[in-house]
């Protein structure tokens, strides 16, 4: 226990110090001057953005990447009620996030301050712990326990608030040592789930995002390669078995699920992005870090719960006989090169107007194996999920189930400040742009330069096409054609170009990769292209 003295925001960032938070996401407000005292006068970082969802959302960023809390502060009132949707995104990807809001003072409370407002009804419902410290001696204690409780499994956001007089008031606390509980999961689940794999003739192994942010990674890997299973992986779970990995596959998820007799789930929920847990005839295994994720609209043959990567090893050292995989493997290679080659084709598509594949296409060959790539919109981004490719683990942020358009320079700020060397590119719809454009001048403002790419299409595609399909007509779909969101970049201190052939892609990209500053390639797009779908609300 290390001993600390000072005022409300000094007791909070002290706290937060120790789990490694070294910045902190806001937008200014008189409510929360106190941690922003307690910044300066320490050095953590200050980065300040235009709207309070993308404090969140770059928190949120933190987060997902690099598996510690990432904090955002917002001002009483207005401030948390812009950061709801940031807040809930984070609760629904199982993202450590930390948001402190100040709050009107207690001592009048009813009177009628400024931005006055109770935020924990709104808020506890998207969050693992919502509370307001009403002393400031207790603010160590509190946040030393909000930050534990956001990075244990199942992870997700909390949120504190503090009555004016509490964290400008001086107190003291007593900082305990860091420590994440573990789960450990029932040995004989374990092993029977490593015994089902074993036995099947026909197993896929499905990974998500928890298996990043459980760092099992290597983990997932040593159990996929010992029992010889193939993989498919969804959000932060890419990459985990590279392009080129004998085990990992990405184009041959319908080959593999319509002929899979057992289909492990790892880290990620049973929901509309794995068909609900519904494959056909094949067992399922739902492998979960915590009870809490064990589905309950299915029943699996059984569901480990907890410690991923004790789990996982559990399956690398399972020990009785084993089926032969290999036909089956080979099986799904042959599907998986096939779908390859229509891609290959695809994305060297010289259709004009554009067509989204081709603009993957190109951006894979400027994109380092590193780079951090980032997906805000619909249509533009489910190809951005096909065609690129994650090689390293925890490189591609998408906004997972939420589906939250808006999160891109969030997301992209985020990124950045985690990582000041990588790539980082935004995959936007125009329709996405229009909710964080303006959050350019931040990232101009503060010298961190992004990359943003621009599905252009005039439309909102992804329901444009779908309402058409249903009705027969669309309205509330469109949006102005053409539109030189590389302008709006441009205004805002970054530089940008608008590309309407497909050669020109190429070259703006990497034009944009050189600039050293925020860059918007604004690509016009073909509007006739929809992304090949089966259903979308449910
Ligand atoms: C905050 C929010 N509002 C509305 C939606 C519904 N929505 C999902 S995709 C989409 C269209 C996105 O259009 P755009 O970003 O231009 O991408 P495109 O589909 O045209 O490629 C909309 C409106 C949403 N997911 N999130
Ligand atoms: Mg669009």
């Amino acid at each position: 226990m290390t001993a600390i003295d000072g005022h409300g925001g000094e007791l909070a960032l002290a706290a937060l110090r120790a789990f490694g938070v070294d910045e902190l996401f806001t937008l200014s407000g008189g409510h929360v001057f106190p941690l922003y005292d307690a910044a300066h006068s320490t050095g953590l970082r200050i980065v300040d953005v235009r709207h309070e969802q993308s404090a969140v959302f770059a928190a949120e960023a933190v987060a997902k990447l690099r598996r510690r809390p990432g904090l955002a502060v917002l001002t009483a009132g207005p401030g948390v009620t812009n950061g709801v949707s940031g807040l809930t995104s984070a609760f629904f990807n199982a993202s450590p996030v930390v948001v402190l809001g100040g709050r009107a003072p207690a001592f009048r409370w009813g009177a009628g301050s400024l931005q006055e407002m109770d935020h924990l009804p709104l808020v506890a419902p998207v969050t693992k712990e919502a509370v307001t410290v009403f002393d400031t001696d207790e603010i160590v204690a509190a946040l030393h326990k909000a930050a534990t409780t956001a990075l244990t499994a199942h992870r997700g956001p909390v949120f504190l608030d503090f009555p004016l007089e509490v964290i400008f008031g001086a107190g003291r606390g007593e900082l305990p040592a860091v420590q994440i509980p573990v789960i450990e999961p029932d040995p004989d689940e374990v092993a029977k789930a490593a015994g089902l794999i074993a036995a099947a003739q026909r197993p896929v192994i499905i990974a998500g995002s928890d298996v990043y942010g459980g760092d099992a990674i290597d983990a997932l890997r040593a159990a996929a390669e010992a029992l010889r299973v193939p993989v498919f992986t969804n959000g932060m779970g890419r990459g985990a078995l590279p392009a080129g990995h004998p085990l990992g596959f990405a184009k041959a998820r319908r080959v593999a699920l319509g002929g899979a007799d057992l289909v492990v789930v790892v880290g990620t929920p049973l929901d509309f992005r794995l068909g609900f847990g519904d494959f056909g005839e094949a067992k399922v295994v739902h492998v979960v870090d915590a009870p809490s994720q064990r589905a309950t609209h299915v029943e699996p043959a059984v569901s480990p719960a907890g410690d991923l990567r004790a789990i996982l090893t559990g399956f690398a050292d399972h020990t009785g006989p084993r089926e032969d995989h290999e036909d089956w493997i080979a099986t799904l290679r042959q599907a998986e090169e096939k779908a390859r080659a229509r891609d290959a084709e695809a994305m060297a598509s010289d259709a004009d107007p554009i067509l989204p594949a081709r603009v993957y296409g190109e951006l894979r060959q400027v994109l380092d194996a590193d780079a951090v790539t980032i997906g805000d919109g619909g249509d533009f981004v489910s190809y951005a999920g096909k065609y690129l490719e994650p090689t390293t683990p925890g490189s591609w942020l998408d906004p997972g189930p939420y589906g939250c358009l808006g999160t891109g320079m969030g997301y992209a700020l985020g990124a950045r400040v985690s990582y000041p060397d990588r790539q980082v590119c935004v995959l936007m719809g125009d329709g996405a742009a229009g909710f964080s454009l303006m959050d350019v001048e931040s990232l101009v403002r503060q010298k961190l330069p992004v990359v943003i790419v621009v599905g252009n299409n005039g439309i909102w595609g992804l329901e444009k096409h779908p309402m058409r399909a249903m009705y027969g007509y669309d309205v509330a779909a469109d949006l102005q054609p053409g539109l030189r969101y590389d302008e709006v970049v441009k205004a805002l201190g970054g530089a940008g170009e608008t590309v309407s052939a497909p050669s020109g892609i190429g070259p703006a990209l990497r034009r944009a990769f050189d600039s050293g500053v925020p860059y918007l390639v604004n690509v016009l797009t073909d509007p006739a292209d929809a992304y090949p779908r089966s259903s979308n609300l449910a």
